[in-house]
């Protein structure tokens, strides 16, 4: 059976937006009267929490945080991390933010016109993901993704398989006709939890992560002219991703 989808994570692989999302936590508390600052190594370590919401609680446990009227610890963080949503968006949408990583936008369009169908499998909300594309390739470029798997659409976020099983029942595709480009260790045992084959393009905060079972780990996914580099696995003579190089890693996974 030949490969029929391509599955993209958007956080770290579409673009490298983690440092996005620290600021504007870290704006969310400063407006909201918090003295919590992360900074990027205890970002770094908070980011084993996928899903914002989920690393925000789980980080007001750590300091045994009581909200100051009694308030239900899980609804104060959802309303925190509501905030911190509108101003991701507004940060994307000031413009000169954040570029979509090299490769993606031409991987993209060469995998729609080949036949390839394209989804996404994030943990981010709907919203992020409009925003991102919105300031970026545009949102005709996010039109050609048939399903957009995001944020609480499944019970639990990654490394759970849950936003990939949601995938591929939406497009009612086996795993094994579908490859997965993640950016993150999390990201990975979610596709591989699945089933679903994965290359790895390493992000900022994720490029010390270990990835067992990936079918490569890439730099990125290179360009004509501007190739990858190659951390782990056979590229088969390759310079950048394109269709064939991902059949190829289809065809012997
Ligand atoms: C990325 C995440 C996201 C972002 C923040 O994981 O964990 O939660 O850090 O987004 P992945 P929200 O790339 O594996 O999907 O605050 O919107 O949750
Ligand atoms: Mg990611």
């Amino acid at each position: 059976m030949g490969l029929e989808a391509l599955i993209f994570d958007v956080d770290g692989t579409v673009a490298d937006t983690e440092e996005v999302h620290r600021q504007a936590f870290n704006a969310a508390f400063s407006e909201a009267g918090y003295p919590w600052v992360w900074d990027r190594g205890r970002y770094k370590g908070l980011l084993a929490t996928a899903g914002g919401r989920e690393r925000l609680l789980r980080y007001l446990k750590e300091i045994g945080f009581s909200t100051p009227d009694g308030e239900d610890l899980e609804a104060f963080a959802q309303r925190l991390h509501e905030r911190k949503t509108t101003l991701f968006g507004e940060r994307l949408a000031g413009g000169g933010c954040i570029p979509l990583r090299p490769g993606v936008e031409r991987l993209i369009g060469e995998a729609f016109d080949s036949g390839l169908r394209l989804a996404i499998a994030t943990t981010t909300s709907p919203g992020n993901v409009e925003a991102l594309f919105a300031a970026t390739a545009g949102t005709d470029v996010l039109a050609r993704f048939e399903v957009i798997g995001a944020g609480d659409c499944v019970a639990h976020k990654k490394p759970a398989p849950d936003i990939y099983s949601y995938v591929l029942h939406a497009l009612n595709l086996a795993p094994d006709v579908c490859l997965a480009i993640e950016d993150s260790a999390n990201g990975l045992e979610s596709a591989n939890a699945a089933g679903v084959g994965t290359v790895i393009t390493v992000a900022t905060y994720t490029a010390d992560e270990t990835f067992i079972g990936a079918r490569a780990v890439l730099s990125d996914l290179g360009d004509p002219g501007i190739p990858f580099e190659v951390l782990e696995g056979d590229v088969f003579g390759k310079t950048h991703v394109d269709v064939e190089l991902l059949r190829r890693w289809h065809s012997d996974g």
